[in-house]
C-alpha cells in the first residue's frame, strides 16, 4: 500500500464542518405547558446528550458557531423547567457548539433584562470563546426548529411570531423576547443599557443602538418564527417603569456611556448542573 499509518478507528479523523443546514430538523414542533415536568425528569429526558453546564458540541462535525444562551432570570422556575425540556433537543439538532447560561438576579430589588445579559455576556467569555450570543426569555418556546439559534450577517430578532400577539410583531421595531448578535456586533452597540430598571424599553433602546450604529435587523419568516409564551401574571420588583419609555429618545448620546464599557456586578455563586449553568449575581439593583 501507500504506507499508510494505521490508526485507532475514530480517535484521530479529523471532523469537517458541520452544514449549512442541519440535516436532522424536524419543522413545526408541538409545544405545550399544560404537562408536569420535573427538574428531574428533564435530566432524565435530555439530560444524557449533554455535558456538565448544559452544554453540547456536535460529536461528528465541527459547529459552524460556538453560541452563548443567555437567559435573564429570577424566581421562575416553574417557567425552566418546560424551557430546558424544549430547548435542549432543538439546540441540539441545530448542531451548535453551546452552553446555557441562567443569569439570577439576586435579591428583591427592581429587576433589570438588559443588565442580566450584559452581566451573562461577560461570564460566558470568561470560560470559552464565543462567537455568538443569544439572548432569550425564559418563557418562550419557539414551536419550529428552522429557527437557528445562531448569529447573522445583521443583529437577529428570533421571536417574530408570538402567540400572545396572534403570531405577528407588535410593531414594526420590535426587537424583545429572544435575539442574537455575534461579539463584533454587540462590541458595535457597546452591549445592551444597564439603566432600564423595571418593566419596559429596555428593547427598544438595543433595537435603536442598532440602527445608530447602521445595522439593520435581520429575522427568519413568520411561519418559522412563531413562538409560544408560557402564560403568567406580571412579577413582583419588575413593575412598568414610567421613566423608561421616554429614555428612548436618548439612546443616541446614551448608548456611548451606559453599555458593556460601564458594566458593575459582581458574582454570588455559580452553579453547573446537567441542564445550565445558573450564575447568580448582584447588579445593585435599588429596592
Ligand atoms: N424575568 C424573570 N423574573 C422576573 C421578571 C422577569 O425571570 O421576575 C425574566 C424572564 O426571563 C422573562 C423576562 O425576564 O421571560 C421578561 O420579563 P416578563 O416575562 O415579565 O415580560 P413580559 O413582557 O410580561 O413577558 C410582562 C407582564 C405581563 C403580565 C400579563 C398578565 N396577564
Ligand atoms: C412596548 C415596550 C417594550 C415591550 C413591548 C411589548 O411598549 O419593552 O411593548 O410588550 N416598550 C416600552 O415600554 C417603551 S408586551 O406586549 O409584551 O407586554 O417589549
Amino acid at each position: 500500500s501507500l504506507g499508510e499509518t494505521r490508526m485507532p478507528p475514530n480517535t484521530s479523523k479529523t471532523l469537517g464542518p458541520c452544514p449549512d443546514t442541519p440535516p436532522n430538523l424536524l419543522g413545526p414542533l408541538h409545544v405545550e405547558f399544560n404537562s408536569n415536568r420535573t427538574l428531574d425528569y428533564v435530566r432524565k429526558e435530555v439530560g444524557s446528550i449533554l455535558q456538565e453546564g448544559g452544554r453540547y458540541k456536535p460529536p461528528d462535525c465541527i459547529a459552524q458557531q460556538k453560541v452563548a444562551i443567555i437567559v435573564a432570570f429570577r424566581n421562575r422556575h416553574e417557567h425552566l423547567k418546560h424551557w430546558l425540556y424544549y430547548l435542549h433537543p432543538i439546540l441540539v439538532r441545530q448542531q451548535l457548539d453551546y452552553r446555557v447560561y441562567i443569569i439570577n438576579q439576586d435579591g428583591e430589588g427592581v429587576f433589570n433584562r438588559a443588565k442580566l445579559m450584559n452581566t451573562g455576556y461577560v461570564e460566558a467569555l470568561k470560560e470559552y470563546d464565543y462567537e455568538c450570543f443569544v439572548f432569550s426569555d425564559i418563557d418562550l418556546v419557539p414551536m419550529n426548529d428552522r429557527n437557528l439559534y445562531r448569529c447573522f450577517d445583521n443583529p437577529r430578532h428570533l421571536a417574530v411570531a408570538m402567540d400572545k400577539f396572534n403570531f405577528h410583531l407588535p410593531y414594526n421595531g420590535y426587537f424583545g423576547g429572544v435575539s442574537s448578535l455575534s461579539k463584533d456586533q454587540y462590541l458595535k452597540i457597546n452591549g445592551f443599557p444597564n439603566s432600564f430598571w423595571g418593566w419596559g424599553g429596555e428593547d427598544d433602546d438595543i433595537y435603536n443602538r442598532i440602527l445608530n450604529r447602521g445595522m439593520s435587523i435581520s429575522r427568519p419568516d413568520s411561519v418559522t418564527g412563531k413562538y409560544r409564551m408560557i402564560k403568567h401574571e406580571r412579577d413582583l420588583h419588575n413593575e412598568p417603569n414610567p421613566n423608561n419609555p421616554g429614555k428612548l429618545s436618548q439612546t443616541r448620546w446614551t448608548m456611548d456611556k451606559d453599555g458593556i464599557n460601564s458594566l458593575k456586578y459582581s458574582v454570588k455563586d455559580i452553579v453547573r448542573d446537567r441542564l445550565y449553568t445558573f450564575i447568580t449575581v448582584d447588579i445593585e439593583a435599588p429596592s
